[in-house]
This record gives C-alpha cells, structure tokens and sequence, in this order.
C-alpha cells in the first residue's frame, strides 16, 4: 500500500516530481504516482483522490494551480502542494498557498518537490521511528555537508 500518492497536474511537471521521487526513494517511502488537471480532469481527480489509501498526498502544479486545494477538498489526508515555476512563479505559489479557510493545504517553495517529499516522511515520521531515524540521520548529515563546505570554502581563499 503506497504511503505517499503524487499527483501531477501535467505531465510537463514530471521534473518538479523525480526531486520528490528521489527523496522518496532514499527514505524507502512507498508512493504512487499520477497525472490529473484540477481544469481538465477534475472527475479524474476526485476518483483518484477517494480511490488512494495513501496517508499523504503530494500535489504538484503551475500556473493557475488549482489541484492541491481541489484534492484537500476531497479528503482531510494532509496535502502538500509544490508550485511549479513558469513566466509568473508567483501564479502558482499564490494559487496554493492562498486557500480559504477550513480547507489547509501545506505549501512549499517553487518547485521544491524535494522539500514536499521530505514534509510528507516527517509527517509519516510521527507514527513511524524508522523513518524518524532516518531523517534525524539525513539533518546531520545535512549539517556535516554544511561544515565541509566551510572548510573548502576557508581553503581556498
Ligand atoms: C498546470 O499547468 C500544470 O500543472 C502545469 O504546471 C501547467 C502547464 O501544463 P501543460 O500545458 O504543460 O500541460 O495545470
């Protein structure tokens, strides 16, 4: 049973998801993965969103970004929305994090489908300790990068 469902609202924002995919992967979170337009395919949406037994979804979207907050309105899983950039950036960005209240959708920066996957195992985290130790793990070894980087940066002045 995927614990983690993405949702695309095109297939041109394949890029955006292998970030999440890739981080996914790492974490050995399962997911499952999807393209449905909140504007194109909104029965689409709606029956993948009711048919999903994930515990998270993941939706990603440009432009007038609609679907993380048409999923949200299906079900009161957490949902995190990933606006893609385009000419604008903040078409989608508002999009998403601008939903009425009572009907919350969790956003992250611009194409940021790293930072949703890493939102959506913190989430799983909360009832999961493996995957808590892993993403204790992953934040310090997030920090050693930090002093190594320092280190090479302080070198080659
Ligand atoms: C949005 O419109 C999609 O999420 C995508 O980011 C954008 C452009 O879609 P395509 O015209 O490339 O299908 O609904």
């Amino acid at each position: 049973m995927p614990k983690v469902s993405i949702i695309l609202g095109s297939k041109s924002d394949l890029p955006v998801a292998d970030r999440a995919i890739s981080i996914l992967r790492e974490f050995s979170v399962t997911f499952e993965i999807s393209v449905a337009s909140a504007h194109r395919t909104p029965k689409r949406v709606e029956e993948l969103v009711e048919g999903s037994d994930a515990s998270v979804f993941i939706a990603i979207a440009g432009l007038s970004a609609a679907l993380p907050g048409v999923i949200a309105s299906f079900t009161t899983k957490p949902v995190i929305g990933v606006p893609v950039s385009g000419k604008l950036n903040m078409d989608s960005v508002l999009s998403i994090v601008q939903m009425p209240a009572g009907v919350p959708v969790a956003a992250v920066g611009l194409d940021r489908g790293d930072n949703a996957a890493i939102l959506a195992a913190e989430i799983l985290a909360v009832s999961d300790e493996r995957l808590a130790a892993a993403l204790l793990e992953y934040r310090e070894r997030q920090a050693e990068k930090v002093v190594e980087d320092s280190k090479e940066v302080v070198a080659g002045v």
